[in-house]
């Protein structure tokens, strides 16, 4: 037996018990690509499971990477380097900035994992393991199988499920634009039953596709065809997804997936103005009445999780002001703020850094902490601005609003609401006591 321990770095540990968290997928699908010989231990430290690199015994260690943390994945390869154990890093961060990464670590692997995954296990056990590989976005997923479930912390609130991968636009911000190739394929559909039937307790889950309706016709045809299958299994559990503002022109493919459970959609609105959205590339929301477009998807009983961006440059300092107006009278149901963020390897990062306006505190970049110089806040002005916003849609009235909009057409919304805006309202007080002490910690931010 090889003993494999792998892990989920984190510094701050996740709103346990408040925030929503859905469980990583990343090391999961790795383990379902891991020869049986094996023997496996997940730590995941956003949930507290900690891993002790100075005590731990395993002969290679394998690390999944955001930015956020990113000290702490590399304090864990710089003592298990120190003891002689062999350690491989891959993920968001890593894989764009892996020169950084092979200061602390023997191997890194950049872009998706399982292909470059069982290379590496193999010239691993060769003893000629190399320093990089690199898995492209455009492999097909006909034999990707299914996560390995068993080795999932069970602190999370829902667990989350792939159908499919990739989205070929170009948003600036996004950090998947550091991958050429970011083709959308899909997961063959026995596979993603198999995976849902695994999770059929579970009473609300979450679809974590970039896309869940896909890029063309013949995408959504596939979706059809899916939706229907899930239909027939009627799962118990109700879900949401994330899915590009289209979706609302496309009533048969809604009423399959509120028929399937679909409850909830994920928006990247990111800005209600035409420039800021012009600026940062997100050519498909331009010119869309964002109102007739929740109002179609309303219709179909789905509710609209808005997503928006604080920061632009285009925003002036009472954007926030506008932003409240707007979403209310766009009537959306949920509102998620983030400050413009800029991960390495974006084209918005290029241009922030080459303007002086972007931190190299990787560990800080987190969408709830402001990190970049705004053209038209301040941090303590932006912070500010953010707790405007999300206290005008998560109050007693504003809640009222929304379940009495759902009330006559789908009560399961209700609870879900009720849930969100309590853990909402709790997590909000951490993430801003943790930005504050970002900021005074890091004042040159
Ligand atoms: C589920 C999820 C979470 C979960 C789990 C986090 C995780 N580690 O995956 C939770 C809720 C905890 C979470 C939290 C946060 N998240 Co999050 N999250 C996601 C989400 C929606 C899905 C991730 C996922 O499971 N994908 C499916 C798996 C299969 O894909 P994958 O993670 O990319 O992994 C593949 C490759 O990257 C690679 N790989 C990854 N790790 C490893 C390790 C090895 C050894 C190898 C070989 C390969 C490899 O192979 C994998 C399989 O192909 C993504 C968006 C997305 N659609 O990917 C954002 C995303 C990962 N999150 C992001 C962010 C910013 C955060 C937060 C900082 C949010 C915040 N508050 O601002 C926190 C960070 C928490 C922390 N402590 O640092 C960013 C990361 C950007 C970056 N460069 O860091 C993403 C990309 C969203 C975005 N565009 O903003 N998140
Ligand atoms: S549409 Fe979403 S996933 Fe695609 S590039 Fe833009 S932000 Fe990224």
């Amino acid at each position: 037996m090889i003993e494999l321990a792998m892990c989920y770095p984190s510094l701050v540990k996740e709103n346990v018990g408040t925030e929503m968290l859905y469980s990583p997928l990343a090391l999961a699908y790795l383990a379902s690509h891991t020869p049986e010989y094996y023997n496996i231990s997940l730590y995941d430290e956003y949930v507290g499971e900690d891993m002790n690199p100075d005590t731990i015994i395993a002969d290679l260690v394998a690390v999944s990477s955001l930015s956020s943390g990113i000290s702490r994945a590399y304090e864990i390869g710089d003592k298990l380097r120190a003891r002689g154990i062999k350690t491989v890093i891959g993920g968001a961060h890593v894989s764009s900035l892996p020169e950084e990464a092979l200061e602390h670590f023997d191997t890194v692997i950049l872009g998706e994992g399982e292909k470059p995954w069982k290379q590496f296990l193999e010239d691993f056990e060769n003893k000629k393991a190399k320093e990089r590989y690199f898995g492209p976005m455009d492999v097909s997923l006909e034999n990707i199988g299914t996560p390995r479930r068993s080795l999932m912390h069970n602190n999370y609130h829902y667990p989350s499920v792939m159908t499919s991968r990739g989205c070929p636009y170009a948003c600036s911000f996004c950090y998947l634009t550091i991958y050429k190739n970011r083709k959308y394929r899909t997961i063959p559909h026995e596979t993603i039953l198999q995976d849902f039937d695994s999770i059929q307790d579970s009473s609300i889950v979450v679809v974590t596709d970039e896309n869940f309706i896909g890029y063309s016709k013949k995408d959504s045809e596939d979706r059809k065809v899916l939706l229907n299958k899930i239909i027939k299994r009627n799962y118990k559990f109700i879900w949401g997804c994330q899915a590009s503002i289209n979706i609302a022109e496309q009533p048969e493919l809604m009423q399959l997936m509120y028929e399937a459970g679909c409850r909830t959609v994920f928006i990247g609105f990111e800005s209600t103005d035409p420039e800021s959205l012009k600026s940062i590339s997100k050519r498909h929301n331009i010119g869309v009445n964002y109102k007739e477009a929740v109002k179609k998807i309303h219709k179909q009983k789905i509710a609209v999780i808005a997503s928006c961006i604080l920061g632009m440059d285009n925003q002036k300092d009472d954007y926030h002001k506008v932003l409240i107006k707007e979403l209310k009278d766009i009537k959306v149901d949920f509102v998620r703020v983030f400050f413009m963020t800029a991960w390495p390897g974006t084209k918005l990062h290029k241009q922030l850094e080459a303007e002086g306006r972007t931190t190299i505190d990787w560990d800080s970049l987190r969408k709830d902490i402001p990190t970049t110089k705004f053209k038209h806040y301040t941090h303590e002005g932006i912070l500010a601005a953010r707790k405007e916003v999300m206290d005008a849609f998560f109050n007693w009235r504003s809640l009222s609003m929304v379940i009495l909009r759902w009330l006559f057409k789908d009560r399961s919304l209700m609870g879900l609401f009720i849930k969100l805006s309590v853990r909402n309202k709790l997590s909000e007080r951490i993430r801003n006591k943790r930005a504050n002490y970002v900021l005074q910690q890091n004042k040159n931010l």
